[in-house]
């Protein structure tokens, strides 16, 4: 009602003003004035109110950034978001400089320059020097903006120093999964044909493959067997579903089959270094920790669609690509226990956010991050299981999809046998 109330009080003021203009129209009509004969008193009346809004415009902009500085960011927590910042303030100087400086002349000439009976407008068509300043100046300007972003860029992509840790971050709709290097300091080699419950990142290693294969054997074998012994009575259809079904576990062996051949291959030519034997200590968890003040190697991943890892607190972003491997370094320099004294709030966790629209839960595919003491990070991580834990547990399919999962039901794992999985 109240709205509506105002609404209404709006219209009709909208209405007074435009026939007390029409009044106004026919008053200097009738004193013989014509319509465009503007006493000079307004024009000036008017160029002064352009300084007066000028000024209130301006007072506003300034006024915003120091009115909502609390709810800015804290101070970037990375050597990486440092940089960042750096360029962002740079764009926002340049930006500053050139949005007063014009709308400081545009509301100073306005305002002057009021029109004036007396007064006749310079005549002033072309200057080269101008026209070469305004054109060189801007040019030469975001040039060296331009470089000064590719320079950064390029300090955030280009290829680690030996010995830097890699971290995989591996998105999914609609979550993250982590993996870090096991004793060996490398992570293996993945391959989506190995994806399953037990393995959601498709971790290949010799003992992986070999069971996923007689696994798949030994569902082949019964749906032939099951074909078999209902062909006589099943309709022409189902018979059809089930030679299709039979036809695709038989692909899927080939595929397989085919990978491991050039895993072998592989192992054989490149010895220990062959990425696929690094997989099996490698550790999955759903909880994502990294050490302070070292430089990580950031590994992006996708399962399904475009997802986007976005750090805010670190200033650091990078998508996440169905079908490559994006990267980036990543150096913490704030702990989480810093973060919450500088803060000062005792719930403050840096959050991993998808910052890509990736379907209907987007707006929850989060992940906290832990920045903690190398040492703290080190005990952390040593407690995580192990992909594939070694051969003496050899019935065992150690999953570790969730690690806490994983920690807590070592033995109905084992109970579970080796693992027969479908796809
Ligand atoms: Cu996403």
């Amino acid at each position: 009602m109240m709205t509506f109330l105002i609404l209404a009080v709006l219209v009709l003021g909208f209405l007074v003003v435009l026939r007390l203009s029409r009044v106004a129209e026919l008053a200097s009509e009738l004193r013989g004035l014509r319509e465009e004969n503007i006493p000079e008193r307004d024009n000036r009346i008017n160029g002064r109110l352009m300084w007066v809004f000028g000024v209130l415009y301006l007072a506003l902009f300034t006024w915003i950034p120091f009115h909502y500085s609390d709810v800015f960011l804290p101070p970037p927590a990375s050597t990486q978001g440092v940089w960042i910042d750096d360029m962002y303030i740079y764009n926002w100087i340049l930006l500053g400089v050139v949005f007063y400086g014009t709308n400081i002349a545009l509301f100073w000439f306005a305002g002057k320059y009021y029109h004036r009976a007396d007064r006749r407008a310079h005549w002033y068509p072309h200057n080269n020097t101008l026209e070469m300043l305004w054109t060189v100046v801007p040019s030469v300007v975001l040039v060296a903006t331009i470089i000064y972003g590719i320079i950064v860029w390029n300090r955030i992509t280009q290829a680690p120093a030996p010995g830097t840790m890699e971290v995989e971050i591996y998105g999914k709709q609609f979550d993250w999964t982590f993996r870090y290097p096991g004793k060996d300091g490398k992570l293996g080699a993945t391959d989506y044909r190995l994806i399953t419950a037990d393995n959601p990142l498709g971790i290949v290693t010799r003992k992986g493959i070999a069971d996923r294969l007689a696994g798949l054997k030994d569902e082949l074998a019964k749906a032939v067997a099951d074909r078999d012994a209902q062909s006589a009575v099943l309709p022409k259809d189902r018979l059809k579903e089930k030679d299709e079904d039979i036809a695709h576990m038989s692909r899927m062996v080939e595929r397989i089959m085919g990978l491991q051949t050039l895993i072998e291959q592989d192992i054989k030519d490149n010895g220990d270094n062959s990425s696929y034997l690094h997989g099996a200590d490698d550790k999955v968890t759903k909880e994502f920790h990294l050490p302070v003040n070292e430089d990580v190697e950031l590994l992006i991943r996708s399962q399904d669609v475009i997802h986007s890892v976005y750090l805010p607190h670190m200033r650091a972003q990078m998508n996440a690509v169905p079908g490559m491997t994006t990267r980036m370094h990543l150096k913490p320099t704030i702990t989480t226990d810093s973060m919450r004294l500088i803060t000062k709030n005792e719930q403050f966790d840096y959050i991993l956010m998808c910052n890509k629209v990736c379907g209907i839960s987007h707006y929850n595919m989060q992940s906290p991050l832990t920045v903690e003491t190398p040492g703290a990070f080190k005990v952390w991580s040593l407690m995580l299981p192990v992909f594939e834990k070694p051969a003496a547990a050899a019935t065992a399919a150690p999953a570790a999809a969730d690690s806490t999962k994983a920690v807590e039901a070592p033995a109905a794992q084992a109970a579970a046998g080796t693992n027969k999985q479908s796809n």
